[in-house]
C-alpha cells in the first residue's frame, strides 16, 4: 500500500519540515501566526498547504483528490469575464452629488428636490477604441459615466467627454465599432484610429465630420479625467409634477478647468507611463485631492427647438453655451477608491435606460437605439440577468419586484405569492402617481426608415468648432488630421477625408494636403445642405480658452542633483503645497540626493523614470557637478528638449545652463525660461506655470 510504501507519510512531514526549517523567513509568509485568519477553501475548509498539490510521493504524480488544487485552479481559470466590447478599458471612483437648488419646477426626480442633499455616485471613465489592457493616451473620445443611487431608483448618466457623436442613427454604431477597433485580418492598430478601416468609414460619413474635428482636437489627449468635461450628449427631458416636459442637455464641467497634452508628449506617456490617467485619480483620491465637477444644464422649450439653427434630436449637433448658458445644478465630488478594481469598476454596469421618475429620453435616434443596447451588453459581460445583484449595481433605496431565479440569485421573492395581480395582499404593486410614467408626447407618423431634413447638414457646426479655437489649437487639428490620414495606405481615402475638409475650412483642407503630399486638391465633397459661415464662434468650445485659473492639482518635475540647493528646494516646494500643486524628485539615482547643505532626499524616480512628459512643468535646481555630469546623459537631455519642446514652463538655476546648451534650449529664448533664484522668483515662476503652456513657442519649436 502506498500509505506504508518507504517515503509516502514521511514526505509530508519532510516538505513541512523543510518549509519550516528553511529558517529564512519564509515560514512567516506561509502559515497563519496569532490573530491572522486561516486560509480556507471557497467551501470554507481550513488549508494546510497551499504551496504543493497532494502527489504519491515527492516525485510522484498529483492525485485526482486533491479538491483543494482541483478548487483553486479552477477559479483561476474563469476569472476572465468579456470585456466591454467598446470603452473596455477604464477606471472608476466613488463619490456623491450634492444639489444646489430645487429644481422642482422643472422636474419631479427626487434628487434635484432638496438644497444640499447628497446623493451617492460611482463614476467610470474609459477610452473607446482600446483593450483592457491598452495605454491611457490613446487619441479617442473618453467615457463619462455616472451613476447616481438616487432614492427613486439608479440613475446612469453615460456620457462621453465629447458633447457630439460620430453617427446619427444607433443601426450604424456596430460598422463605426468595427473600423476603429484593430482591423480583423491583422489585429492592429490597438486603441487608434490611425488606420484604413477607420477612414475608409469616416470619410464615407459625412455626419461624422463634426466629431471628427473633436476627436482630432486636444480634447482627444486629456491631460487627466480631473482636468475634462463630460456631456450627457443627448437632448434629455425633464417632468415635472404636472406632466410638464422641459428639454435638457447636461454637462459637467471639472472645477480645475480643462487642460490636455500635445500629441508628441502624448505618445511618449504611452511608453513611460501607461497608467498615466489611472495613476492621476488614485493619487489625487488617495492624496485628499478630491476632483470635482459642476453639472450644468441647458434647459429649453419646444419653441426654442423649433427656432434653433439645427434640430435638437440630431446627436452630431450641439447647442452652443453662448445660446443657451449653461446653469449650474448640483457638484459631482470623487473622494474614494473602490476597494476592488473587478468587483466594482469592472462589474460596473451603466445603462441609459436607468431613469429615476421625471427624467426621460428624447426622440434622439441615438439615445433610443443605446436603450436597447446597454441591457443586452450586460447579459453578456456579467453573465445573469442578475447583474443587479451585484453590488455596484444594485440600488441604494427599497426596491421589490416578483423578479426571480437565473444564474447566481443572491436574493429571491420571500413567501409563497411572486406574481401580481394577486388576492392575498402580498408583495409590491405599481404606483401610478409615484412610479415612472413616460412623457405622452403625441406622435402621428408613417412608420419608416428615413433620416429626417433636418439632421443633412454635416459642415456647419464642423465649421464652427474649427472657428472657435485659438491658433495653436487650430495647428494642432491640421497636425492630428495630417498623422492620421499618413498612417492610411489607400490614397483615395486621404483624398476623400481633404474633400470633406475643404467644406470645413479651405485652409485646413489645403494645409492637410499639402503636407500629406496631394498636389492637386480634390473637389469639395458634395454637401446635402450649403455649409454655413454666419454661425459665430464660440469660445466655450477651446480648451484653452478655458484652462484653470491656478496651478491647483498640477505637478512639476524638479531635475536634482548632488550639491543642489536644498534651500531652494524647500521654498519650490512650500510655494507648490500653498498653490495645491505637487512636485517630484527626479534624480541620477532613485536613492536621491544629498543637497548643498548635507540634507539626504529621497528621489521619485531616476531620470529615465520620471521623463519631464509626466509632469506639467519643471525644474532644473542642478550643482554645477551635477549639471555637467548629466549633459552626458541622453535621458536628462531628453527631459530638458522635451519640457521645451512641448511648450512647457522651465525654471533654472545658473548650475544647470550647460545641461540646457546640450539640449539645445537657450535661457533667455522666450519667456517660459524662469531663472531660479529667491523665493521671489519661486513665486513668479508658478504665476507663470498657471498658464499651463507658453504656446507662443510653438511656432518657434514646430511641434
Ligand atoms: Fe455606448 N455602449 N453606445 N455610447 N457607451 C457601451 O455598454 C452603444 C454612445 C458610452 O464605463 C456598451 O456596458 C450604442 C454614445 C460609455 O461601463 C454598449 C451606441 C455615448 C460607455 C454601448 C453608443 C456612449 C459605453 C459597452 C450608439 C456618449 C462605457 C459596454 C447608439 C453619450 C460605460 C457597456 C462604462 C458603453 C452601446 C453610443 C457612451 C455596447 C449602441 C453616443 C461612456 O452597450
Amino acid at each position: 500500500m502506498a500509505r506504508k510504501s518507504k517515503g509516502a507519510a514521511g514526505a509530508t512531514a519532510r516538505i513541512h519540515d523543510q518549509t519550516l526549517t528553511r529558517g529564512n523567513g519564509d515560514e512567516l509568509h506561509q502559515f497563519a501566526q496569532g490573530d491572522m485568519p486561516v486560509m480556507t477553501t471557497a467551501q470554507g475548509g481550513p488549508v494546510a498547504d497551499d504551496q504543493n498539490t497532494l502527489k504519491v510521493g515527492a516525485r510522484g504524480p498529483a492525485l485526482i483528490e486533491d479538491f483543494h488544487f482541483r478548487e483553486k485552479m479552477f477559479h483561476f481559470d474563469h476569472e476572465r469575464i468579456p470585456e466591454r466590447v467598446v470603452h473596455a478599458r477604464g477606471y472608476g471612483a466613488h463619490g456623491y452629488f450634492e444639489t444646489y437648488e430645487s429644481l422642482a419646477e422643472y422636474t419631479r426626480a427626487d434628487l434635484f428636490q432638496r438644497p444640499g442633499e447628497k446623493t451617492p455616485a460611482f463614476v467610470r471613465f474609459s477610452t473607446v477604441a482600446g483593450s483592457k489592457g491598452s495605454f491611457d493616451l490613446a487619441r479617442d473620445v473618453r467615457g463619462f459615466a455616472v451613476k447616481i443611487y438616487t432614492q427613486e431608483g439608479n440613475w446612469d448618466l453615460v456620457g462621453n467627454n465629447i458633447p457630439v457623436f460620430f453617427i446619427q442613427d444607433a443601426i450604424k454604431f456596430p460598422d463605426i465599432i468595427h473600423a476603429v477597433k484593430p482591423e480583423p485580418d491583422r489585429a492592429y492598430p490597438q486603441a487608434q484610429s490611425a488606420h484604413d478601416n477607420f477612414w475608409d468609414f469616416i470619410s464615407l460619413t459625412p455626419e461624422s465630420m463634426h466629431m471628427i474635428m473633436w476627436v482630432m482636437s486636444d480634447r482627444a489627449i486629456p491631460r487627466s479625467f480631473r482636468f475634462m468635461e463630460g456631456f450627457g450628449v443627448h437632448t434629455f427631458r425633464l417632468v415635472n409634477a404636472k406632466d410638464e416636459s422641459t428639454f435638457i442637455k447636461f454637462i459637467w464641467k471639472p472645477k480645475l478647468g480643462l487642460q490636455s497634452v500635445v500629441w508628441n508628449e502624448a505618445v511618449k506617456i504611452n511608453g513611460a507611463d501607461p497608467d498615466f490617467h489611472r495613476r492621476d485619480l488614485w493619487e489625487a483620491i488617495q492624496s485628499g485631492d478630491f476632483p470635482e465637477w459642476e453639472l450644468c444644464v441647458q434647459l429649453f422649450d419646444q419653441d426654442f427647438a423649433d427656432s434653433f439653427d439645427f434640430d435638437v434630436l440630431d446627436p452630431t449637433k450641439l447647442i452652443p453655451e453662448e445660446i443657451i448658458k449653461p446653469v449650474p445644478v448640483g457638484r459631482l465630488v470623487l473622494d474614494r477608491m473602490p476597494d476592488n478594481f473587478f468587483a466594482e469598476t469592472e462589474q460596473v454596469a451603466f445603462m441609459t435606460q436607468n431613469v429615476p421618475p421625471g427624467i426621460d429620453f428624447s426622440n434622439d435616434p441615438l439615445l433610443q437605439g443605446r436603450n436597447f443596447s446597454y441591457l443586452d451588453t450586460q447579459l453578456k459581460r456579467l453573465g445573469s440577468p442578475n447583474f443587479t445583484h451585484i453590488p455596484i449595481n444594485a440600488p441604494k433605496c427599497p426596491f421589490a419586484h416578483f423578479q426571480q431565479d437565473g444564474h447566481m440569485a443572491m436574493r429571491n421573492p420571500v413567501g409563497r405569492t411572486n406574481y401580481q395581480p394577486n388576492s392575498r395582499g402580498e408583495g409590491p404593486r405599481p404606483d401610478p402617481v409615484r412610479g415612472f410614467r413616460s412623457f405622452a408626447e403625441e406622435i402621428d407618423a408613417p412608420k419608416v426608415r428615413l433620416r429626417p431634413e433636418s439632421f443633412a447638414d454635416h459642415y456647419s457646426q464642423a465649421r464652427q468648432f474649427f472657428n472657435s479655437q485659438t491658433g495653436p489649437e487650430q495647428t494642432h487639428i491640421a497636425m492630428a488630421l495630417t498623422f492620421e490620414l499618413s498612417k492610411v495606405e489607400d490614397v483615395i481615402i486621404r483624398e476623400r477625408m481633404v474633400a470633406h475638409l475643404l467644406n470645413i475650412d479651405e485652409a485646413l483642407g489645403a494645409t492637410v494636403a499639402d503636407k500629406l503630399g496631394i498636389d492637386t486638391l480634390p473637389k469639395p465633397a458634395d454637401a446635402a445642405v450649403t455649409p454655413r459661415d454666419d454661425l459665430p464662434a464660440s469660445p466655450a468650445l477651446s480648451i484653452i480658452q478655458n484652462g484653470p485659473k491656478s496651478f491647483k492639482g498640477r505637478k512639476v518635475g524638479v531635475l536634482v542633483s548632488n550639491g543642489c540647493d536644498g534651500t531652494l528646494l524647500t521654498a519650490l516646494q512650500a510655494a507648490l503645497a500653498a498653490e495645491g500643486a505637487t512636485m517630484e524628485l527626479v534624480a541620477p539615482k532613485v536613492g536621491g540626493v544629498e543637497t548643498a547643505d548635507g540634507t539626504k532626499l529621497p528621489a521619485h524616480h531616476m531620470i529615465d523614470g520620471g521623463p519631464s512628459v509626466l509632469f506639467d512643468a519643471v525644474a532644473l535646481l542642478l550643482s554645477e557637478e551635477g549639471a555637467e555630469r548629466l549633459t552626458g546623459e541622453a535621458a536628462a537631455r531628453d527631459f530638458v528638449a522635451d519640457a521645451f519642446a512641448h511648450c512647457k514652463f522651465i525654471g533654472f538655476t545658473a548650475a544647470a545652463l550647460p545641461l540646457m546648451a546640450k539640449a539645445g534650449v537657450a535661457p533667455d529664448a522666450d519667456e517660459g525660461l524662469i531663472a531660479l533664484e529667491e523665493d521671489a522668483s519661486v513665486d513668479a515662476f508658478i504665476e507663470s506655470c498657471r498658464t499651463l503652456r507658453l504656446w507662443a513657442r510653438e511656432a518657434a519649436v514646430k511641434l
